[in-house]
């Protein structure tokens, strides 16, 4: 597999410039567009909860879609095992780190397939591909003269793994994160989390930030779509214009994570060894030009913009390599009005959910309730709501009674269109305008907007029955109207089943099947071959509706 810029010729690669990668075989060349999509790693110091769930059924969502589109996809999630957090959480439990990293990976490895995750990997870092990949970054920047020995005296946040100056603390504000009173006369506040800092002072390694802060500046400014949504990207620009210090990236005085290399007592700062995931994954440094690299979307919460938005493009500057091509923050949840936290113990954890909830209206709520981007609430009230109205009365309605209607007048067969007129001309232009349109807004993963169109063809659909009413074409003997009206209808309903796929892989897979008469894979359905108007044949036999939303009381 080669990346096709590094090997063809100027003139061949402007023929093939759009595709990022291409596969050679004896028999034919196949040109795939590369399509590489990241979670954060998450820390196993705590249990999964709301907040990994969301931003990894959001990665799996635009995997799932860019794979019915027929790119190669890698989606990568994994776990962040190193680092003082770590450390800590299991000296507290009275067990080695990993003892306690392998005890969480379990929990995330099982939770995702009962998401219907399709991640393509799972890294952890304390794997040893992932060591070499981080050992390998850190040669790179020293090699490139930008890191340097020094000594750090400031402050540190333990349950961030961040560095802050002293000027940087807010100790006026005496509110924890989880809303208790801290300690604010004694102890200094993180600015980000509210939680108390340590002093640190310690031999340490720099990287030398604040001599990318120019070039990171001029990025952000000539790539508008690099940080997403467009508040947070100014956020990071006045984060950095308002000066870069050298970050310091290395610890001595604890051990779990990996040693500098050539230095061991000291150990790699658990952000450039997180980070480095990205590549690690991908077979960094054994493949100098990872295949997938540079991700298309690194998708993240926005509490941990300032690492992947100034941090990861200043290293990867320094490595020489190139930079992702966008940074997505996306905002969090609150748990019926109040802030989620251990200390009160409503962080809402996936196995209480799943215990209530198909996994596939749970990943539909959380996209379809709150534009990504934005901070939202979680309330049960708003689900069973959601769920009524667009998923029982909407969706799930509108195939069951075109189904029913299908096999109690047609024995489930459909018949040939006979002359289409404005109405049916409408319905099919709408549908075919929500397919462009959803690939936009997927282009900008603004998925609640991607939901909202698709149901706007679903109420055009149920529009269409109530101004067609087949059961009076029926009575009226009317059958060239009926068939129409019916293919109309089952045609579409495909069309929405197929956009709504990567939301809802098993439900829509069963209305696919109800409607396709056969089973539905990522292997036998995709965009070009199924997303056509008009691929179902006069003849076709479709199945007898099977409710798949029944409706909550
Ligand atoms: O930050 N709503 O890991 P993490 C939405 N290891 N998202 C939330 C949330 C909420 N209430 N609470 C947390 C780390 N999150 C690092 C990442 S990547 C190289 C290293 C999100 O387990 C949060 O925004 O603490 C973050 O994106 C993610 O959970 C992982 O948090």
């Amino acid at each position: 597999m080669y990346k096709c810029h590094e090997r063809m010729e100027a003139q061949e690669w402007s023929v093939v410039k759009c595709f990022d990668l291409i596969y050679i075989n004896p028999e034919k060349i196949v040109l795939m567009q590369s399509y590489y999509v990241t979670t954060p790693i998450y820390y196993v110091n705590d249990e999964p909860h709301l907040g990994h769930m969301y931003t990894t059924i959001a990665a799996d969502v635009l995997a799932r879609y860019q794979r019915l589109s027929g790119k190669d996809v890698f989606f990568l999630t994994g776990v962040d095992e190193h680092g003082q957090k770590v450390q800590q959480a299991a000296e507290k439990r009275g067990i080695a780190p990993i003892e306690l990293a392998d005890q969480v990976v379990e929990r995330y490895q099982s939770l995702w397939p009962e998401l219907e995750i399709s991640n393509d990997d799972f890294i952890r870092t304390s794997s040893p591909r992932h060591k070499a990949g981080v050992q390998a970054m850190w040669r790179r920047l020293e090699n490139a003269g930008t890191i340097y020995k020094g000594f750090y005296e400031d402050w540190y946040c333990v349950p961030c793994e961040a560095y802050w100056t002293e000027t940087q603390l807010k100790d006026a504000d005496c509110l924890a994160s989880d809303g208790l009173e801290t300690n604010c006369l004694e102890s200094k506040l993180c600015p980000d989390c509210k939680r108390a800092v340590e002093k640190i002072q310690e031999e340490s390694y720099f990287f030398r930030l604040s001599a990318f802060q120019d070039r990171l500046i001029e990025h952000i400014k000539a790539n508008p779509d690099f940080i997403a949504p467009a508040s947070r990207r100014n956020e990071v620009l006045s984060f950095i214009e308002s000066g870069l210090r050298d970050l310091s990236i290395s610890r001595t005085t604890f051990s779990w994570g990996v040693p500098v290399p050539g230095d061991e007592k000291h150990v790699i700062y658990v952000w450039i060894d997180a980070l480095t995931n990205y590549l690690s994954a991908l077979g960094f440094p054994d493949s100098d030009q990872p295949a997938h690299w540079p991700a298309d979307v690194h998708l993240i919460g926005k509490d941990i913009l300032r690492f992947h938005a100034v941090y990861w493009p200043a290293m990867l500057m320094a490595a020489e390599l190139p930079l992702p091509k966008r940074i997505y923050a996306h905002g969090w949840w609150t748990v019926e009005g109040e802030k989620m936290s251990k200390s009160r113990g409503n962080a809402l954890r996936p196995a209480e959910l799943l215990a209530q909830y198909d996994a596939d209206v749970l990943r539909y709520f959380l996209l379809r309730e709150v534009p990504f981007g934005q901070d939202g609430d979680f309330s049960f009230s708003a689900l069973k709501q959601r769920y009524n109205s667009e998923l029982a009365n909407d969706v799930g309605n509108l195939l069951n009674r075109s189904l029913a209607m299908l096999n109690k007048y047609r024995d489930g067969l459909l018949g040939a269109v006979a002359e289409e007129n404005e109405i049916d001309r409408a319905l099919i232009a709408d549908a075919q305008a929500m397919q462009r349109e959803v690939a936009d807004y997927m282009d900008k993963q603004s998925f609640h907007l991607v939901l909202e169109r698709i149901n706007a063809v679903v109420r055009h659909g149920n529009r269409y029955v109530e101004d067609n009413a087949p059961w009076v074409l029926a009575k009226q003997g009317d059958d060239a109207r009926l068939d129409t009206v019916l293919y109309h209808l089952i045609e579409m309903l495909r069309l929405v089943a197929l956009q709504l796929l990567p939301f809802m892989p098993e439900k829509m897979a069963a209305m696919l099947e109800q409607i396709m008469n056969r089973s539905v894979t990522v292997e036998n359905c995709s965009f070009a071959t199924d997303g056509g108007w008009g691929v179902l044949a006069a003849g076709h036999q479709c199945r007898k509706p099977e409710p798949l939303f029944p409706r909550m009381d």
